[in-house]
């Protein structure tokens, strides 16, 4: 069994598939050196959060002098309905793989950077996804703290996107009511998903002075939003730059297909999402909305419903959903 095959992202896998995958690149021979995995903590239903490191041995040498790697953290799957957001963050751990040695700006990047990937940041709500609620989007940790709590099927769960210690619960877009989609929770990074991603990142900041980027996939629209998300009325320090090498991109490599802009703008603003958390220690923070359209025709058709944030069969990803770094 080929770890790297297509295969491997071309379906939607349930969460112990996923696992089982994840295992089979730490133990075949086409790959095991070349990652490690990081356990970075458990959800509330007790399944694991599993970190793939991209390690490669490639020195990074800079006028002759060794130096220590920067940093890049890739994640899928916050939203539990957004099945595609995983398939494309797979996709690229296995386009990364693949191409290490062949694509000389591939080899270029893995001499530089060491690569995290969290495909699946939560799996709970993917399993709920699967199996009871297509279109759910929050985690499943109980909310029975709650005035709210009336026990409803929807009064579960966190918004992970409104849960992150920076400006958590400081301006709009992010509900105070459990039955809501976008519950911010009870108090910030009181979700385990959230407190372990925002752990990983400190942990790896001391071992990675430069934290260089990080890519937060969701689906679907086809945007390319930029910090800040909390508010309309300031802008990150670099967003010029951010702004022009993001729509160099967008126009010349993914044929404007994606919209380029400050999330609060483009979209609406919300406090407490994970690019203005990572924002705070790192300067190229950013959300990919991923396009739900490939080669003219919608991902997906359930149940005489367009699901476009992903379904369960076919070839869902193409060049308009992956070509998201150049
Ligand atoms: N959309 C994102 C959400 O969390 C977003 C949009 C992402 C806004 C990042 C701000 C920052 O609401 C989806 N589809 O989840
Ligand atoms: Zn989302």
């Amino acid at each position: 069994d080929n770890p790297l095959d297509e295969s491997y992202y071309q379906r939607f896998p349930t969460y112990d598939e996923h696992q089982e995958w994840q295992q089979l690149l730490q133990s075949s021979p086409q790959t095991q050196k070349l990652i490690r995995l990081h356990t970075i903590g458990q959800t509330y239903e007790n399944r694991s959060l599993t970190v793939v490191q991209i390690h490669t041995n490639y020195p990074r040498r800079i006028q002759g002098r060794r130096k220590r790697k920067q940093a890049i953290y890739i994640d899928g799957g916050m939203h539990a309905r957004e099945w595609l957001s995983v398939g494309v963050a797979n996709y690229i751990l296995i386009q990364f793989l693949l191409l290490r040695e062949s694509d000389p700006k591939v080899h270029e990047i893995l001499r530089h950077f060491d690569i995290f990937v969290l495909p699946m940041m939560n799996p709970d709500g993917y399993e709920y996804s699967r199996t009871h609620n297509r279109l759910w989007r929050k985690n499943r940790s109980p909310t029975s703290h709650s005035e709210f709590w009336n026990g409803d099927q929807n009064c579960y769960g966190v918004d992970l996107n409104r849960n992150f210690p920076y400006q958590w619960n400081s301006t709009y877009g992010a509900s105070s009511h459990p039955c809501s989609h976008s519950y911010r929770g009870i108090s910030p990074a009181s979700e385990s998903e959230v407190e372990s991603v925002v752990n990983f990142l400190r942990r790896q900041r001391i071992s990675h002075p430069k934290f260089y980027a990080y890519f937060n996939l969701h689906s679907y629209g086809r945007f390319w939003l930029l910090p800040w998300t909390y508010t309309m009325l300031e802008r990150v320090t670099n967003y010029d730059e951010l702004f022009e090498r993001s729509t160099r991109v967008a126009n010349e490599v993914m044929n404007q297909t994606y919209r380029v802009g400050q999330a609060s703008f483009l979209l609406y603003p919300c406090s407490g999402t994970s690019i203005d958390f990572a924002s705070t220690f790192m300067s190229h923070a950013m959300t990919f909305e991923l396009s739900p359209i490939f080669q003219g025709l919608p991902m997906c058709v359930e149940q005489n419903k367009t699901v476009n944030h992903g379904c369960t069969v076919g070839f869902l990803i193409g060049p308009e959903s992956i070509q998201i770094d150049g």
